[in-house]
């Protein structure tokens, strides 16, 4: 199984026993709700469940000291006011008799789920823990956290498994000092953090949690510290954080592992955090660590403390441990200016330490926010009469928000990749292929063959299952396949379709500088249309059926994920009908944009802001920086519900950048990824291609190499050029204060209606092997999947979505 789930319900035992408006929310409902939940939504049951053990005194011993362990002990036998007299000890802790069992049994369980991922039993896991440990220091408790979970893994992980280099990543809302205490002045181990500060103003207090202390010793630079000034931080914050802070120093130091202190009180609707991050977004930031040390990802349950957002965000970070897809990030993606303030001063703070920050030209940090609070509440005094109020106003509001969500669940597709080899390569439509003078009769004879065996082939309607592919395509003919896949992508339903081309590839001249296309597949010729039934295939054939609708049993899931807020589209079922020219050019094809990124070695160049050229850049940090500060930023601010990555003739890519290209535009793209691929490159590069797409993590890029002077020119050209559209883009506070509202600009309409038509999707790339006389048309399918998933191990090795039209 790919993901671990470590749980014990002796750790729901622990509870508040006198009144402590501090203390009362860390309660046992956070395991029963979240576990609950997880169970709910069939989560549970895909996971490899293990049963927390305790952990030894000696394993306790890797961080804390003996006197404290035997005072803890202790405590197991106090009454009810000796037990608070303790308490009293300590900031923010309560202790019960039934508290050293569960701290023990909480340190136990991510003990067993490093060794789990270690051993390679599993890829990755949660480990659903009470009470929490990111606060806990060698010998005091501190902020509801008795033993330091998260740390005592990580030295069981460097003491047993010989690991040398370690990331953990607390996205908990407060600052764990306890475990940037325990890992100060080690560089084995970088700790990222980012915490509710508010310039010092925040629990714990601490100066050492803003962005200056960066470690000691041989540690510096192994802490990072991203303090958020102002509340209300929402997606686009912590895609940011991520994006311009955290990944660029994680690619840099390379973890074998990574560990997350994964408290989700920075989620919407928590008491303590009061942000505005949805859950989905921990689906996001999940996935992207998955790129990371092969996908070793270990979270345990640190903060959390609005049941509801709790649970939700526990199932969306189990879901993107197992492979699903993301649903879309809600909200614009426009970082608050505090927010960029932040970011800036923490990159400001490391850039001695890594040379990944190096060379980009840092505007001096400004002095303590200049911005003023982007119209959100003032935070409130926890525990005060006001605050419960609020906290009962933002439960209310985040349960409409809940519900909303709902209707736009994505079903737990598993991206299974198909590819019959070399074979398979597609046959090109022969209007086309003749324009481009190759072999028509060979072709279609190859085409006609492989379309036999397909027909004869049980598991091609396993293609129902997939929501990416591999295509391989003649070298000759990989521009003309790319502008059908475009077309047909569009008017099949895509709304917005990122085209990431690498290597020589050209724009199709149709598409306008505002991302427009022309949602026409093949004007006046008699186009297929395949959609799923229950078992096999329905083919429509045109023309004459553009009104027909065509019902599916699966089909609920494209309903539309806010009726009630947006005007009338088309639902996906719609449009199954074969469009023809006289339909194609109404209101529909406004919504239609396409974002071209052309990667090939050229200058860099933004010629609108949905047609973007640069070139190729000749290191791993070069690549790397392009990936995170630009195609990421732009794929995360257009939020596509389709990429097509288009490796094209002399694209330059090694196998594992061309890996980490597609495994990283998963994430925005909710794992719709069609990749095409030059049939020279199969079948090493198509293998590795449909293993990320299937959810694998892609291999290692190699050593970290600095970017090049010119191609970081080149980067911060272009970032100068699309910041003022694409605001992810930006790394710093601008100058002048701005309202979240003015950033917008024209696209923000369009971005809120990003889950218009989202759902998961299957694609396919087909072709008619008609003779020529029939002209031969390409079909890309969007159609739901199937609720069943294919049972772990998937699809290994599977086929091309080629389709036989019925004859
Ligand atoms: C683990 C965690 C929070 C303590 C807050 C005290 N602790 N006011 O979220
Ligand atoms: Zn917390």
């Amino acid at each position: 199984m790919r993901t671990a789930l470590v749980y014990h319900e002796d750790m729901t035992a622990p509870r508040l026993l006198w009144e402590d408006p501090e203390c009362e929310i860390e309660c046992p409902e956070r395991l029963t709700t979240a576990m609950g939940l997880l169970q709910q939504r069939g989560l549970e049951q895909r996971c490899l469940r293990l049963a927390a053990r305790e952990a030894s005194e000696a394993e306790l011993g890797l961080v804390h000291s003996p006197e404290y362990v035997v005072l803890l002990r202790g405590t197991q036998a106090l009454g009810t006011e000796e037990l608070q007299a303790l308490s009293g000890q300590y900031d923010a802790v309560y202790f019960h008799p039934s508290t050293f069992h569960s701290a023990r049994l909480a340190v136990g369980a991510g003990l067993q789920l490093v060794d789990a991922v270690l051993t390679g039993a599993v890829h990755n896991g949660l480990a659903l823990v009470r009470p929490p440990g990111h606060h806990s220091q060698r010998a005091a408790a501190n902020g509801f956290c008795v033993f330091n979970n998260v740390a005592i893994a990580a030295k069981h992980a460097q003491q047993k498994h010989g690991l040398h280099r370690i990331l953990i990543v607390d996205w908990d809302i407060h600052h764990g000092q306890g475990t940037q205490y325990i890992f100060e002045d080690d560089p084995s181990v970088l700790y990222f953090s980012w915490h509710r500060y508010e310039h010092g103003r925040f629990w714990p207090y601490l100066q050492e949690s803003d962005a200056v202390a960066v470690g000691q010793g041989q540690g510096r630079g192994f802490t990072v510290n991203l303090p958020w000034n102002q509340v209300g931080m929402g997606n686009a914050d912590y895609m940011a954080a991520f994006l311009h802070v955290l990944l660029p120093l994680a690619f840099e130091f390379d973890p074998e592992l990574v560990l997350v202190s994964a408290g989700f009180d920075s989620a919407i609707g928590d008491p303590e955090g009061q942000m505005q991050a949805t859950p989905e977004c921990f689906a996001h930031l999940t996935q992207l660590l998955q790129v990371l040390a092969s996908g070793r990802v270990c979270a345990m349950l640190e903060g959390g403390y609005n049941l509801e957002s709790l649970s939700e965000s526990v199932c969306m970070t189990v879901q993107a441990l197992l492979g699903d897809p993301a649903p879309p990030l809600s909200g614009p993606m426009v970082p608050h200016c505090s927010a960029l303030e932040s970011i800036q001063s923490v990159r400001a703070a490391q850039v001695p330490h890594w040379t990944s920050l190096q060379q980009q030209d840092l505007t001096p940090v400004l002095s303590p926010s200049t911005c003023t609070p982007e119209g959100r509440p003032s935070p409130l005094l926890s525990g005060g009469p006001e605050f419960k109020v609020a906290a009962a106003q933002a439960t209310a509001a985040l349960s409409a928000l809940l519900d909303q969500m709902h209707l736009r669940r994505t079903p737990p597709v598993r991206t299974a990749v198909s590819l019959t080899g070399l074979d398979a390569a597609l046959a090109l439509p022969s209007d086309i292929l003749h324009q481009e003078g190759s072999a028509l009769k060979e072709e279609t004879q190859a085409w006609a063959r492989l379309h036999e065996a397909l027909a004869k082939d049980e598991p091609v309607s396993a293609l129902g299952k997939e929501s990416s592919s591999v295509a391989a395509t003649r070298a000759p003919a990989a521009a003309a396949t790319l502008d059908m896949a475009i077309r047909c992508s569009l008017s099949r339903g895509a709304q917005r379709l990122l085209c990431v081309a690498v290597g020589q590839l050209d724009r199709p001249p149709d598409l306008t500088d505002d991302g427009y296309a022309p949602c026409v597949m093949c004007p006046s010729s008699p186009a297929s249309l395949w959609v799923p039934r229950r078992n096999g295939w329905v083919g429509q054939r045109g023309p004459g059926n553009n009104a027909r609708r065509v019902s599916s049993t699966e089909g609920q899931h494209f309903q539309h994920p806010y009726p009630q807020t947006l005007p009338h589209l088309p639902t996906l079922e719609g449009e199954w009908a074969v469009t023809h020219t006289h339909v194609s050019m109404g209101p529909l094809s406004l919504k239609r944009r396409t974002l071209w990124l052309n990667i090939r070695g050229k200058e860099a160049a933004a010629l609108s802001m949905f047609h973007v050229s640069m070139p190729l850049p000749g290191t791993t940090g070069g690549f790397l920086n392009y990936l995170l500060a630009l195609v990421l930023p732009l794929a995360y601010g257009f939020q596509p519900d389709l990429v097509l990555l288009a490796l094209g003739p002399a694209h330059g890519l090694r196998d594992p950048q061309a890996a980490l290209l597609a495994a990283l535009l998963r994430a925005p793209a909710g794992c719709r990824v069609l990749a095409l691929v030059d049939e020279e490159s199969t079948p090493q590069l198509a293998g590795v291609l449909a293993q990320v797409l299937h959810g694998e993590a892609p291999p290692c890029l190699g050593p970290f190499c600095v970017a090049s002077p010119e191609d970081m020119q080149a980067l911060m050209h272009l970032r100068g050029q699309l910041e003022p559209q694409w605001k992810l883009l930006q790394v710093a506070g601008e100058t002048g204060n701005k309202a979240p509202a003015d950033c917008l600009g024209p696209w923000g309409t369009a971005l809120l209606q990003s889950s218009e038509g989202r759902g998961a999707h299957v694609l396919g790339l087909g072709c008619c092997p008609e003779p020529v006389h029939s002209r031969a048309t390409r079909i890309v399918r969007l159609f739901p999947a199937p609720t069943s998933l294919p049972g772990p191990g998937g699809l290994k090795s599977a086929r091309v979505g080629v389709f036989t039209p019925q004859k």
